[in-house]
């Protein structure tokens, strides 16, 4: 059975940023309302936006923006060369490249539905299918050539369809083929009060629980996984055919489930407990926030993620309260976030001159942030964060003991 146990209230898409001639104009909501399967323990929204209305020939996220991503991508690959060697490898969801970059052309295929990211690829000469991954595409591509590894990270939980999705995973990938998949995790959601990995896109944040259980109508079955630091907490799934016997289950599966289950994601008051907590967090960060107006400080925002469009639309935080965002992102950059309508102005170094504290939109990526920004944090320059809890971050935080 469906239990809403969160409503978020109501959200505008998340990477639909905004141009200045777009201001006055109506934006399309959703209220986001966050569901606990109790059978499946699944979790997921509840309305649910056309994926061509999110995933289409403007989309502005690119992974290579953040070193994290690019050096996690470049771990990863390596692995599954040393650890599998596969002739052919296909990428559902290749976004601008930063994890196909790096294998030969020759060995891989990415498959990225949105036109203008597809392109940067293209361009650089990988095989791009600019495509939505269906039966039917995985007929037509490889109906005779069987794939060895299909790899897939942070999109799994853009995709409604999922059977789908792993129907079209079995025609592709050969008998002994690997599949791996990562994305956020639900358990450090819970845990450190992640409510911003839930927006429009994010249709399910998965668990090992509820994944071993969507996998099993597919024969399919994790036979490894690694919980990485990577978007605020993720786990990288390595699943095989339940029929391939060459490969055994590692012992870090069951482990994981366990932990999962002793963390209580199985049980709705797990979820209801969640909810008290981010019904606080919201109360906290806007109090935070109009102190910090009240004694005339400048705030401003670092990341103009989709994630912090969860946040500023859920906590109703505007211009007032915080000045801009910064971000390097070349689509954002000139726009405005979605709801919040907070002008992104192109990224250069953090000043306390300029600055007196900046709240961390991307605060998956604090430590590569505060790497970059060490002289505003010199010059006693501050950051706030709402993860795990909102506080502003002292020194001592930034000496790398978050
Ligand atoms: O699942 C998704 C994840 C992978 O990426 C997508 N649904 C959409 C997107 O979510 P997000 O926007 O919350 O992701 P990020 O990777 O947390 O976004 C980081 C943002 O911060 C980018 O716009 C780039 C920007 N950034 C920056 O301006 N300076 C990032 C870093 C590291 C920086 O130093």
């Amino acid at each position: 059975m469906l239990k809403k146990f969160l409503d978020l209230g109501q959200q505008p898409l998340a990477n639909s940023y905004l141009r200045k001639s777009q201001l006055k104009k109506k934006e399309k909501k959703l209220k986001l309302e966050l569901l606990f399967d109790d059978k499946s323990y699944l979790v997921s929204i509840k309305n649910k936006i056309p994926k061509h209305q999110m995933f289409n020939s403007s989309y502005p996220y690119r992974s290579s923006q953040s070193k994290t991503m690019q050096i996690s991508f470049r771990k990863i690959a390596n692995e599954i060369k040393r650890r599998f060697n596969p002739k052919l490898i296909v990428e559902i969801g290749s976004n601008d490249g930063t994890f196909l970059k790096n294998f030969s052309k020759n060995k891989i295929i990415g498959i990225e539905p949105c036109k203008n990211v597809a392109k940067v690829t293209k361009k650089k000469g990988f095989v791009t299918i600019d495509k939505y991954w269906t039966k039917s595409l995985a007929r037509s591509l490889f109906k005779k050539k069987k794939v060895d590894l299909i790899y897939s990270a942070n999109t799994l939980s853009h995709i409604e369809n999922l059977n789908e999705t792993f129907t079209a995973i079995n025609i592709a990938l050969n008998k002994d083929g690997i599949l791996i998949l990562e994305g956020p995790a639900l358990l450090p959601c819970l845990k450190f009060n992640i409510y911003d990995q839930f927006y429009c896109e994010h249709i399910y944040v998965f668990s090992t629980l509820s994944l071993s259980n969507i996998l099993k109508k597919y024969k399919l079955e994790i036979f490894d996984l690694q919980n990485l630091d990577t978007h605020g907490g993720s786990t990288r799934y390595f699943i095989k055919k339940k029929n391939n016997n060459k490969i055994k289950i590692l012992k870090a599966v069951r482990r994981e489930i366990n932990k999962e289950v002793r963390f209580g994601l199985k049980k709705f008051s797990t979820y209801k407990k969640f909810s008290k907590n981010i019904k606080k967090s919201k109360f906290k960060l806007k109090k935070l926030l109009k102190d910090l107006q009240l004694k005339n400080k400048k705030v401003i925002g670092y990341g103009a993620t989709a994630k912090s469009c969860t946040v500023l639309n859920y906590c109703k935080i505007g211009p007032t309260l915080i000045n801009y965002f910064l971000d390097t992102t070349p689509d954002k950059i000139n726009k405005f976030l979605p709801g919040s309508k907070i002008f992104i102005k192109k990224y250069k170094k953090l000043n306390k001159k300029d600055v007196d504290f900046v709240f961390l939109g991307a605060w998956n990526f604090k430590k590569e942030i505060f790497k970059k920004e060490s002289l505003f944090i010199k010059q006693g320059g501050k950051f706030i964060t709402h993860i795990p809890n909102v506080k502003i971050i002292s020194d001592k935080d930034m000496r790398g003991r978050i």
